[in-house]
């Protein structure tokens, strides 16, 4: 009887799945007819009866989109000047700079929802959607750019937040009188200040270490957290599926953090096209897909993107430099060179950056350890046992610290180490950050918006780093990084094994 009611209970999860299966499909770009404009930011796309697909441009020179600061001050009136006329052009022009700003928050704020799903929001971060939708979005502006000052090979600026020479905000961007001007930029953090995206690094004012710091964080989340594209670019969002609630490390560190240090404009979804810097820290988010490919893409699973048609043909609408309403998907911006770019080529200080940086865990050792779920008030010990099944040749151990629950109107992260019990070193897994999402949307004004969200580390490196046997109980360390980590719940940690 009991073997018969499992049985028959197993059948109804499948057919559950089967049916939840049959219904997942690409994220169908949105309807612009159907725009419900948030509170205080209307951030309706302009809309147009005629859509054409996008097709790719037809070769010609490729566009070279160099460091931020390492440019000619000729590029930087050039990049001014294509900025300035963005800004001249009238309100209700889709080249207009506060409409290209538009799009992020139109995509992002809950404005429009799925047209092949019509009640799922429609919600560009926190998954696999991530990289992908602000590449086309930057490759829009960049084409805009550069038809504006008629000079097709105009390419953006990448602002290399990931080199010791780019940890500042770049100088083209301080001049008050200049068109990539935002007064709301942090006052304390402008040049000679640099980021501090370090793991648990809070106050320090020692540059060399700041600048270590910086690199490791770099390290992980980009080679040894991230072995292959879906824990890099993030988890799957589908119509009909989940919402996005499993970003990739690209998203996690340090993409929230530069915005949040930047300045108001670029602390929240809404205003943050609203600062010219965010084009450039976009291009350097997505020159970080091009670069691992080539630091990693070759040998992980043979693919350095995700082979899934429902990421492939999930399609966005953005206006073009022919002022066309295109639909775009994304396995038409797999390849930079065929959408006509590249990147100037520059060091990566942090590729082979090893387990040199494992620390001492004493500093950690008084820490409670706590059975979850847990809220997150201070740092935290969790024992996790690490699988006992023999790996196969390519799988690897992932770190899954699963039912991850904020409110969405704080800007809440922490960092993940993990640590052994027969070892007293510790290393840095990796974070999650995410954005706070502000009072613009009607949700979060009518009382909250819980976020749920998980996060998905590689861990087949540091396993190795830290010698650590299969069975072995892991000691894993959760930090509050950014002050408001008493806002975060935290519901399980696991490791898994994927392929
Ligand atoms: C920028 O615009 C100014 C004024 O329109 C013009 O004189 C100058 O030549 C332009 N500079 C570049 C590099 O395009
Ligand atoms: C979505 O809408 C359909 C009807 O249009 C309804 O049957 C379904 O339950 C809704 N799903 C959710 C998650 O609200
Ligand atoms: C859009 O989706 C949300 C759920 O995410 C739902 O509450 C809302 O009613 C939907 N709006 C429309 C116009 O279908
Ligand atoms: C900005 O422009 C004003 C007046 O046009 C001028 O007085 C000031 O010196 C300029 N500032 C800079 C930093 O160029
Ligand atoms: C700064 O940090 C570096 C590297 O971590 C260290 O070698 C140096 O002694 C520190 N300097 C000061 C003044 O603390
Ligand atoms: C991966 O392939 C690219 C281009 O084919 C090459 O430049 C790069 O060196 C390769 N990387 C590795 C780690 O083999
Ligand atoms: C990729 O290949 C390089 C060079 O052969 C090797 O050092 C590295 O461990 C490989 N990475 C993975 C994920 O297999
Ligand atoms: C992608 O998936 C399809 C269908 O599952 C398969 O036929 C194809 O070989 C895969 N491509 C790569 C590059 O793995
Ligand atoms: C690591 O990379 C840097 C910059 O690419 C290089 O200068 C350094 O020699 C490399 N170190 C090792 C140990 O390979
Ligand atoms: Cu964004």
């Amino acid at each position: 009887m009991h073997i018969k009611l499992s049985i028959l209970i197993s059948i109804i999860i499948c057919l559950i799945y089967i049916v939840s299966d049959v219904v997942a499909m690409p994220i169908g770009a949105p309807d612009l007819s159907k725009c419900q404009p948030s509170l205080a930011a209307n951030c309706c796309l302009i809309n147009s009866r005629s859509i054409v697909d996008f097709k790719l441009p037809s070769t010609g020179a490729l566009r070279v989109r160099p460091a931020a600061h390492l440019v000619t001050k000729e590029y930087i009136l050039k990049y001014a000047n294509a900025t300035r006329l963005m800004r001249s052009l009238p309100l209700n022009h889709p080249w207009n700079f506060m409409q290209q700003a538009n799009v992020h928050c139109a995509y992002c704020e809950g404005i429009y929802n799925l047209s092949n799903f019509p009640n799922m929001t429609l919600e560009v971060h926190s998954s696999w959607l991530f990289i992908p939708f602000h590449r086309m979005y930057l490759y829009f502006h960049e084409k805009i750019l550069g038809k504006l000052i008629g000079d097709e090979s105009f390419a953006l600026p990448f602002w290399n937040w990931d080199s010791p020479e780019g940890m500042g905000i770049p100088t083209m961007y301080t001049d008050p009188n200049s068109s990539l001007f935002d007064n709301t930029r942090a006052q304390n953090h402008q040049p000679p200040n640099i980021l501090n995206y370090g793991s648990t690094n809070e106050g320090n004012n020692n540059i060399s270490s700041q600048i270590e710091a910086n690199l490791e964080v770099m390290y992980r989340q980009m080679v040894s957290s991230a072995k292959t594209a879906e824990l890099l670019l993030g988890g799957p969002y589908r119509a009909g599926g989940d919402e996005p609630w499993s970003p990739g490390t690209v998203e996690m560190a340090p993409h929230p953090y530069v915005h949040m240090w930047t300045g108001i404009d670029m602390s929240s979804f809404v205003t943050a096209g609203w600062d010219p810097i965010f084009y450039s820290h976009h291009s350097n988010v997505d020159r970080m897909w091009e670069v691992w490919k080539t630091l990693l893409g070759n040998n992980s699973t043979g693919v350095n993107y995700i082979n899934d048609t429902d990421w492939l043909d999930s399609s966005f609408l953005f206006w073009d430099e022919n002022l066309q309403l295109v639909r775009i998907k994304i396995r038409d911006v797999l390849d930079t060179t065929k959408l006509g770019y590249v990147y100037q080529q520059v060091p990566i200080p942090w590729s082979n950056k090893t387990a040199a940086k494992l620390r001492d865990g004493e500093e950690m050792s008084s820490l409670r350890l706590v059975e979850l779920p847990v809220v997150l008030d201070s740092a935290v010990k969790i024992n996790v046992e690490l699988p006992k099944m023999k790996m196969k040749m390519n799988m690897e151990e992932v770190l899954v610290v699963d039912g991850i629950e904020f409110d969405a109107r704080m800007h809440v992260g922490f960092d993940v180490f993990v640590g052994g019990l027969r070892t007293s070193k510790i290393g840095f897994a990796g974070r999650f950050e995410h954005l706070a999402v502000k009072k613009w949307r009607k949700d979060v004004a009518m009382g909250g918006l819980l976020m749920k969200k998980r996060l998905v580390l590689g861990l087949k490196d540091l396993v190795k780093e830290l010698k650590l046997e299969r069975g072995e109980l892991l000691v894993v360390t959760l930090m509050p990084s950014h002050g408001t980590g008493m806002l975060i719940k935290v519901g399980s940690v696991r490791v898994d094994l994927s392929s």
